[in-house]
């Protein structure tokens, strides 16, 4: 089954989002399996922003997501990656949608409240990145035959 990379940032924790934010991909149906609360490194938030290494927005957004604790998980489901970036919104805010979480919550590009892996190699990248094997729990909701057909 897929997994996705979701962290509710700094922003979100400090705004008091994580409830609302987690209730979303809950009741669509995805499963949640792997979540820990993580005061992130330098180095930690280097890499898992690599990608933008030479952008002029890096040393802020490094300082960002350095700043205060954020809520790191791994959610697991059918399309799970692309269906939650849909719910996560567009990168600025003012351009995401209403009823989308940066949409209903945010207003700058570096407070968009919630990070979510944009594709399958980026995911892999990014749940190894962030957790051991052993932090990713197996389990089976009792409701699955009412999720999914
Ligand atoms: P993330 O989920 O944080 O990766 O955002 P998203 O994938 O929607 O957007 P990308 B392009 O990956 O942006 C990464 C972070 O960089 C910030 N940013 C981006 C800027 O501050 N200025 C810019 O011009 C661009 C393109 C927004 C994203 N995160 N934050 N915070
Ligand atoms: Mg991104």
């Amino acid at each position: 089954m897929e997994r996705t990379f979701l962290a509710i940032k700094p922003d979100g924790v400090q705004r008091g989002l994580v409830g609302n934010i987690i209730a979303r991909f809950e009741s669509k149906g995805f499963k949640l399996v792997a979540l820990k609360m993580v005061k992130v490194s330098q180095e930690l938030a280097e890499k898992h922003y690599g990608e933008h290494k030479e952008r002029p927005f890096f040393p802020g957004l490094v300082q960002f997501i350095t700043s205060d604790p954020l809520i790191a998980m791994v959610w697991e489901g059918k399309g799970v990656i692309a269906a939650a970036r849909k719910i996560i919104g567009a990168t600025n805010p003012l351009n995401a949608d209403n009823g989308t979480i940066r949409g209903e919550f945010g207003i700058d590009v570096g407070r968009n409240i919630i990070h979510g892996s944009d594709a399958q190699d980026t995911a892999d990248r990014e749940i190894s990145l962030w957790f051991t094997s052993e932090e990713i729990i197996s389990w089976q909701p009792s409701v699955t035959s009412w999720v999914y057909e």
